[in-house]
């Protein structure tokens, strides 16, 4: 079954929210177009509590972007974003989300950051989605969403990890910091994840 998993398409991270992506908009009708290319189409929300530890608002002292020690690991602390239950939180209004399957939500556990779809930022705790995929027999999955650099790539990771074919949808997804992006993609190809855009699909 051809599989897309659509990350994080949320209004916090399109231009006028609170942890804009840059373009992050340009990608919705490239993501609407593509989905009738699939048999599958899974999503994901961003789903934090307002007391979340990723938001620099719950630490005193700190400013948006600054990055602490959590767990040993380093955490940019980011605005508040994709609050439950938020306009900020919700798809983009344009998104064609009635062919989701699936929605997984992410980052709901207060105490922990989870960029990936998959996994929380320690890998403590699963989401569930690897089970989904493979209970379905699914071996391979496309990627695409917001942002490019942080949950796509994170999520493409944790994805070949647990021994899925990896393709990332180039022109259906943004990044945060395109030089970062760059760096990522060479990493990403160097593994044997694939990178193509949409008109490949
Ligand atoms: C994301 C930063 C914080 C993302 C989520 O969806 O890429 N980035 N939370
Ligand atoms: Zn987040």
């Amino acid at each position: 079954m051809k599989t897309l998993l659509v990350i994080d398409v949320q209004n916090d991270f399109m231009p006028s929210g609170s942890l804009p992506v840059p373009k992050g908009d340009s990608i919705v009708p490239v993501i609407n177009k593509i989905q009738d290319k699939f048999d599958l189409v899974l999503a994901t929300q961003d789903w934090h509590p307002i007391d979340h530890v990723s938001f620099a608002t719950n630490h005193k002292g700190k400013s948006n972007f600054d990055v602490i020690e959590l767990y040993g690991k380093a955490q940019t602390l980011w605005p508040n974003h994709c609050v439950q239950g938020t306009e900020g939180a919700a798809f983009h209004p344009d998104l064609h989300t009635n062919n989701f399957e699936a929605i997984f939500r992410k980052g709901t556990d207060k105490t922990i950051d989870s960029y990936s779809a998959f996994y929380d930022n320690g890998h403590l705790k699963s989401t569930g989605l690897t089970g989904y995929l493979k209970e379905k027999g699914i071996s391979q999955v496309y990627f695409c969403g917001l942002a490019a650099d942080i949950c796509v790539y994170f999520s493409i990771i944790d994805a070949f990890n647990e021994g899925f074919d990896c393709i990332f949808i180039e022109d259906a997804s943004k990044a945060l910091d395109n030089e970062h992006l760059k760096q990522l993609k060479i990493e990403m190809i160097a593994k044997g994840i694939k990178v193509l855009t949409s008109e490949l699909l």
